[in-house]
């Protein structure tokens, strides 16, 4: 299976780590924000990444491509049967999706993208409103929901974890840091699960990068 995605990507981070939990080979195609490659084009019909080439079975959306591979590879199981938990791990990813990743990517779309990768000035108004306005109702929903057991849905990793911690690494990489006096359910639970194996490699190739982007 080809990935076609950058690893800095919320959504491509998520897709990366679930493979990963599956324990799914693949091989990963950079691309960029409107790369011209025909493969990628062909496979992601609005040009947005991640998507996938499954042995011809063209498909986009990190939603869309997790839930086919959950229904083709159900073992381990990363999005509950019980139709509780499957509706919260739903919620979870819908919550990584929309509300964080938007917060998150107007910080560094504006901050970073924008000017290190697309050679033109970002909206920093934008992103400075996003940090001081968005981001704090985010954390405190976040901080006040994760339960005892340390993950977002019952006692194990599901989809959830991994869809709503992604984008907090975009976040990071804006130099914003989790305070863990104010926030120390996010610091524990986003600690464990970013350190997992089928995160913390990808996260320490792209903080190589981000710092090489940031001192170019
Ligand atoms: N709902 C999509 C969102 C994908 C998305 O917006 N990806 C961004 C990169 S983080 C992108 O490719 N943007 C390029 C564009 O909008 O043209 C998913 O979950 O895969």
């Amino acid at each position: 299976m080809i990935v076609y995605g950058s690893i800095v990507s919320p959504f491509v981070r998520k897709l990366l780590a679930f493979l990963g939990e599956k324990g799914l080979d693949f091989e990963l195609k950079g691309v960029g924000i409107g790369d011209p490659d025909p493969g990628f084009r062909a496979a992601s019909p609005l040009g947005k990444m991640p998507a996938i080439d499954d042995d011809g079975f063209l498909l986009a959306d990190s939603s869309a491509i997790i839930h086919y591979l959950e229904a083709k590879y159900p073992e381990p199981a990363l999005i509950p049967a019980d139709p509780e938990a499957r509706g919260r791990t739903v919620w979870w990813d819908e919550f990584g999706d929309t509300v964080f990743a938007a917060c998150g990517g107007k910080m560094f779309f504006n901050r970073i993208v924008a000017p290190k990768f697309l050679g033109r000035e970002g909206d920093l108004a934008a992103a400075a409103e996003a940090e001081a306005e968005e981001l704090p109702k985010l954390l405190a929903y976040l901080e006040s929901a994760i339960p005892a057991s340390g993950y977002l849905v019952g006692d194990r990793l599901t989809l959830a974890d991994l869809a709503a911690v992604s984008p907090l690494v975009n976040v990071r990489h804006c130099g914003v840091t989790i305070d863990a006096a104010t926030y120390p359910k996010i610091a524990a639970w986003s600690e464990a699960i970013l350190s997992r194996p089928s995160m913390a490699p990808w996260i320490a190739k792209e903080e190589r990068m981000m710092a090489k982007v940031l001192a170019g």
